[in-house]
């Protein structure tokens, strides 16, 4: 799990997301429509056009999402019960896409935060996306 160091380089690199929580989180679902084409399948009532509404809306839920995660990383599967049942039970979501936005959000964080994206930071961000998607996967079986 993440140790004491990787939560706080965690914490100080979302202070950089706020605020962009709705452009950041639309740039990662878009690149994830594009590099990996099979996603759009669990959305087949959006509008998946560059800048779609509900692309936007829903990268601004995705990112509340995170941003609650980062807020309880030391409880993650209390915060994230609602929705790990929802992608297990409802969307069933296969949970090999989780590390597919995973990897797209990586690429956003990257782009904004140039340098400030340490391989450190790299690292714990891969470890918190890591524990978020476990647990969004842990009631699938
Ligand atoms: Ni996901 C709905 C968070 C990964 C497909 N998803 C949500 C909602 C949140 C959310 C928040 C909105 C819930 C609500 O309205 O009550 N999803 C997350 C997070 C991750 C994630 C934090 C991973 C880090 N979801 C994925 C992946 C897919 C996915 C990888 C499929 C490729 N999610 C969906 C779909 C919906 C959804 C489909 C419903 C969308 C809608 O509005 O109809």
């Amino acid at each position: 799990m993440l140790n004491a160091d990787e939560k706080m380089l965690i914490q100080h690199a979302w202070e950089k997301v706020l605020g962009h929580q709705e452009d950041w989180g639309a740039e990662a679902l878009e690149r994830m429509f594009i590099v990996y084409p099979q996603t759009k399948v669990y959305f087949p009532h959006f509008d998946l056009h560059h800048d779609s509404e509900q692309i936007r809306h829903h990268g601004k839920k995705v990112l509340a999402a995170l941003e609650n995660a980062v807020h309880h990383m030391d409880n993650l599967s209390a915060a994230l019960s609602k929705l790990s049942d929802l992608h297990a039970y409802n969307l069933r979501v296969d949970p090999v896409n989780f590390k597919l936005l995973s990897h797209c959000f990586q690429v956003v964080m990257a782009v904004h935060l140039g340098a400030e994206y340490s391989p450190q930071v790299h690292v714990a961000f891969d470890k918190f996306l890591v524990a978020v998607s476990t647990v969004l996967a842990e009631k699938y079986r």
